[in-house]
């Protein structure tokens, strides 16, 4: 896969080479390049904003200018592309989301600041290629360099051969509807604290059913929500009994 993202905050994007991503960079998995959106203004200000049409608070980010980053990085690269614009007015991120995203050669991301970019550059290239407006939670961000780093992890540790064990991205909290419930390593006991017994016992059928109902009261505990919103079918009769 490759990931392009276009910022006028290059640097805020540097986490990316580290760690999992890094490693899925240097491995040759993901490809990863970060684009000054500056490098596409003429004039000596190298102005990317303006005054927003209608009044009000705040600087919208200049369509022009975007036009030319956006035709210049796409044409970079052959492969088709889906363009990315975070923004808190987007519709929801979900892990969803980033499964659907993994399955593309190309990601181009689109960090606007200010009180967003003019509208017609979302417009008009979504006459040419798939665009999602995203917003990755219920709070504002100054930018949406943040939630890029957000958005690449979750679809990066999804991509074949990035995570050293894939059994654990099957196991994640959200693919089977439902949270994570706690998890326990060594010693034994620690602070007068112990490991639940049903661990230890070696029983592999009463691990599995004591993690599903600490899932089930974790998710019912936490996120009422997702227990509301998953199909007829995710809950057994044993489910339900819990
Ligand atoms: Cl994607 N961008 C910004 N600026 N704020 C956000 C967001 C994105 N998601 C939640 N808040």
């Amino acid at each position: 896969m490759r990931i392009d993202v276009v910022t006028i905050f290059p640097g805020y994007l540097a986490p990316l080479r580290e760690a999992l991503l890094g490693r899925a960079i240097e491995a040759g998995l993901v490809e990863v390049a970060v684009h000054d959106l500056r490098d596409w203004t003429h004039d000596v200000h190298q102005a990317v904003d303006d005054a927003p049409y209608g009044g009000g608070p705040g600087m919208v980010m200049k369509p022009q200018v975007w036009g030319e980053a956006l035709d210049a990085v796409l044409a970079a690269d052959e492969r088709p592309a889906r363009l990315v614009v975070p923004t808190p007015a987007g519709r929801p991120f979900r892990q969803s989301t980033a499964q659907a995203w993994a399955g593309e050669q190309r990601l181009v991301f689109a960090c606007g600041r200010y009180e967003g970019i003019d509208q017609r550059v979302v417009d008009e290239a979504a006459a040419r290629m798939p665009v999602d407006e995203v917003s990755i939670g219920d709070y504002v961000l100054v930018g949406g360099e943040v939630a890029v780093l957000v958005m690449v992890e979750a679809v990066a540790r999804l991509l074949p051969g990035v995570l050293g064990n894939p059994v654990s991205a099957e196991q994640d909290s959200f693919s089977d509807g439902l949270l994570e419930g706690p998890a326990y390593t060594r010693p034994l006991t620690w602070r007068g604290l112990s490991v639940p017994e049903v661990l230890r016992s070696g029983h592999h059928g009463a691990i599995a059913r004591w993690r599903r109902d600490r899932a089930l009261e974790r998710t019912a505990d936490r996120r009422p929500d997702l227990l509301a919103a998953l199909p007829a079918d995710a809950l057994d009769a044993a489910d339900r009994a819990f």
